[in-house]
């Protein structure tokens, strides 16, 4: 079979910031896929492989995990634009800048959003429409109504938040992991001071523009980082093919840049 044709499939959550970081990855490479919104009470019926999403298919091989999905993608397609290096000190260094978003920045986004007091049902509220607007099927509207306090109580959200809570409160937590952030960029105009994206680019640049484009509250507190707006900007045209990240009709807020 010829690989570059056999018809490539995302498996996700609109809101789901790993899934996010894999459909960044398929944009990057300029990949002709398309999205499978599951629906959550139908993750065993529609879910080729695993319990967790995202999923990723290319033709009749299926694989989760999104870094190890990212690795896959490149050794499918190698002659596309890379995710990482093929190897040496500056892929082990990228690798281990992923692994930092993976256990640090995404799981802070899991604390941050919803957030605590009000935002727990304001944001939550949002995560449940766009989930019902977007999930295969849809959501009973109990379901949706629900979602701040169901959210709350999801084994691998309550894990997530869990593996996040640094002691400080939200505000200050998200400060030094913005802080963070922008000290990775080493001053270049993509982490690790390179002229170009890599995965922990196409990684990060979901946790930073979900929640502005669907409108959370707390979702521009990036503006306070000139830093991070400019590597946004940046990263805008590497990220803007098809199928959109935030699905057409759904999102509150073009992306920024
Ligand atoms: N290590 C995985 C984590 C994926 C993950 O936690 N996915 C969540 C949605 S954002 C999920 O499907 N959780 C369901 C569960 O753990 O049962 C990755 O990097 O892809």
């Amino acid at each position: 079979m010829n690989e570059t044709r056999a018809p490539i499939t995302l498996y996700t959550y609109a809101m789901s910031p790993f899934s996010a970081k894999v459909h960044c990855f398929l944009l990057y490479k300029q990949l002709d896929f398309e999205c499978f919104y599951i629906n959550p009470l139908h993750v065993k019926r529609d879910l080729p492989v695993g319990r967790q999403i995202p999923v990723v298919t290319i033709g009749d091989e299926s694989r989760g995990d999104s870094t190890p999905i990212g690795l896959w993608l490149d050794e499918r397609f190698p002659d596309g634009p890379r995710l990482l290096p093929e190897s040496g000190a500056e892929r082990d260094l990228l690798l281990k800048l992923d692994d930092w978003i993976s256990q640090r920045l995404i799981p802070a986004s899991f604390r941050f959003f919803p957030g605590p007091g009000l935002d727990k049902y304001r944001n939550g509220w949002k995560l449940g429409s766009v989930m019902g607007q977007t999930a295969e099927g849809g959501l009973p509207w109990l379901m949706r109504a629900g979602w701040p306090a169901l959210v709350t109580r999801v084994g691998f959200v309550k894990r997530l938040v869990a593996q996040a809570d640094d002691g400080l409160p939200v505000a200050e937590s998200k400060r030094k992991l913005y802080d963070t952030f922008c000290g990775h960029l080493e001053g270049g105009p993509f982490l690790c001071g390179r002229d170009a994206p890599s995965m922990p680019d196409l990684a990060a640049y979901p946790q930073f523009t979900l929640y502005w484009a669907h409108g959370f509250h707390g979702g521009r507190d990036i503006l306070d980082y000139p830093e991070i707006m400019g590597w946004l900007e940046r990263m805008k045209p590497y990220v803007s093919g098809e199928p959109p990240l935030i699905p057409r009709g759904v999102g509150k807020h073009e992306l920024p840049g």
